[in-house]
């Protein structure tokens, strides 16, 4: 199929009633007095964090039905803490590259909330990072960790840094200097960063070795680390994995399974090739591949060969996919986006707000039914409401992909007590913790009466258990 082929019907195709979905249609709760007060008040005095915005209203909206019931929220102030970070660090980020020119670059750690236990969450080196994404990242990853059941408060942390483009001794010197400040706001009981988009097992391995040189110490203060010297089993996968074993799930509870489906993923990092893999073993078809430069259309199915491709093409520093087109005689279709290609289930792996409502009109036009987030935020809230009410099945990120999340919660573990877990533990645990968050979800969405709503269930799942471990701990 060459660029032109791939079916799209236009916009105007749309039936006037989309056609009946297995969810049935969710319509976006409003928002409760009190939420709206306090998203008001957020948004006069930080108009300019769009994305942090973005995440608090999703997240009001889904738990506004519980502030409707419990007063005792408002009473403890609990939104007006909840938005806050408990803690932000802001640094300044020196290297020196291969031309001997001095780079400089903004470093960050938002850490978000410790209620259920020290600060967790991803590092990420990418051009788009500012204080109002981490924030919005840190705030996700609070909920999110909640509902792994682990004892893990939320974090995130980063740089603005086009970590793709670098060299490999670039890449060290800039890890080193993020680390040679970042080093004495982290611990094993007070902060545990890992990777995120840009920061893989090379960069954690050149996190950790400064982090253990300026303090003498090798311990757990870092997750992500190469199985070989206290990583764990099964945390490179564990991201794509989860999503996989969530939307198994999702489809087991609808009498449905992957076999034979169709499923259209964008990106091609960590979390795109975990989900790949796996789904891929569970029967489905993985058909697109995306990088910023376009998308690939691989009607055959991205498998074998084609799945440990992804990861040489992560590591030539090349931030594109064309090259899997070039090398696999499949199609590219420069600067665009997957969502126009007709599949079952709609996989974004990529990056906050790459599924916008145009994107969600042509899933829903081309009958996808099932749209789960493997990023963080991928989706738009234009987007969010027409899927929603649209019809189709739609997972949020914090309940899908916290299997990377929960594995990093079972490293600190395996660290503290001193232990290697082989594989098929790991494996094992994590499927039951996705089976839990599912769980999670749809026990909360049903006892609001939403039954089949995925992100009032895990919005909802993931603030009471954050509330109520704030409120038991006083007002700090
Ligand atoms: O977004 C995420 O959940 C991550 N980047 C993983 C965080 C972690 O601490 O493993």
């Amino acid at each position: 199929m060459s660029a032109t082929e791939v079916r799209i019907r236009p916009r105007t195709a749309r039936p006037s009633t989309p056609p009946p979905g297995p969810a049935g249609r969710h319509r976006v709760p409003r928002l409760h007095p009190y939420a709206a007060r306090v998203l008001t008040e957020l948004s006069a005095r930080v108009p300019w964090e769009a994305e942090f915005l973005q995440a608090v209203e999703e997240v009001f909206e889904s738990v506004s039905v519980v502030l409707e019931q419990s007063p005792h929220y408002e009473t403890e102030r609990v939104l007006e803490r909840i938005v806050e970070p408990e803690r932000v660090i802001a640094f300044r980020v020196v290297w020196t590259d291969d031309a001997h020119r001095i780079n400089v670059h903004r470093g960050y750690r938002v850490q978000f909330n410790s209620a259920l236990g020290p600060y967790k969450g991803g590092t990420r080196f990418h051009a788009s990072v500012t204080l109002d994404s981490l924030k919005f990242l840190g705030f996700e990853q609070t909920f999110k960790n909640a509902l792994t059941g682990l004892p893990l408060g939320g974090g995130k942390g980063g740089a603005d840094l086009p970590a793709r483009g670098l060299s490999e001794d670039e890449l060290m010197r800039f890890c080193q200097s993020y680390m040679t400040e970042l080093y004495r706001h982290i611990g094993p009981d007070t902060d545990v960063p890992a990777g995120d988009v840009g920061v893989g097992t090379r960069e954690i391995g050149h996190l950790f070795g400064q982090y253990k040189r300026l303090t003498r110490t090798f311990n757990g203060s870092l997750t992500g680390k190469a199985a070989e010297w206290g990583g764990s089993r099964l945390r490179p996968e564990a991201t794509g994995y989860g999503v996989a074993y969530f939307l198994q799930e999702v489809l087991r509870s609808r009498g449905e399974s992957l076999d034979g489906l169709t499923v259209a993923v964008s990106g091609f990092g960590n979390v795109a090739w975990g989900a790949a893999k796996k789904m891929t073993e569970m029967g489905g078809r993985v058909v697109t591949l995306s990088g910023p430069d376009g998308f690939v259309h691989d009607p055959a199915g991205v498998s074998g060969e084609k799945i440990d491709y992804m990861l040489t093409m992560r590591h030539s520093g090349r931030d594109a996919v064309k090259d899997y087109a070039d090398r696999f005689g499949v199609d590219f279709h420069p600067g665009r986006r997957p969502w126009v290609v007709p599949c079952d289930v709609a996989l974004p792996c990529a990056i906050q707000n790459e599924l916008d409502t145009p994107d969600a009109e042509a899933l829903l036009a081309n009958g996808c039914r099932y749209v789960v987030e493997g990023a963080n935020m991928p989706t738009t809230r234009g987007a969010l409401r027409v899927l929603r009410e649209g019809g189709l099945v739609f997972v949020p990120g914090k309940a899908a992909n916290a299997g990377g999340v929960a594995i990093s919660g079972l490293e600190m573990a395996q660290n503290r007590a001193c232990e290697t877990w082989p594989a098929e533990r790991i494996d094992a645990s994590l499927q039951a913790i996705m089976t839990s968050i599912h769980e999670i979800c749809t026990g909360a969405a049903e006892r609001y009466g939403r039954s089949g709503d995925y992100v009032l269930g895990a919005n909802i799942g993931g603030f009471v258990r954050v509330a109520e471990a704030m409120i038991d701990q006083g007002a700090v």
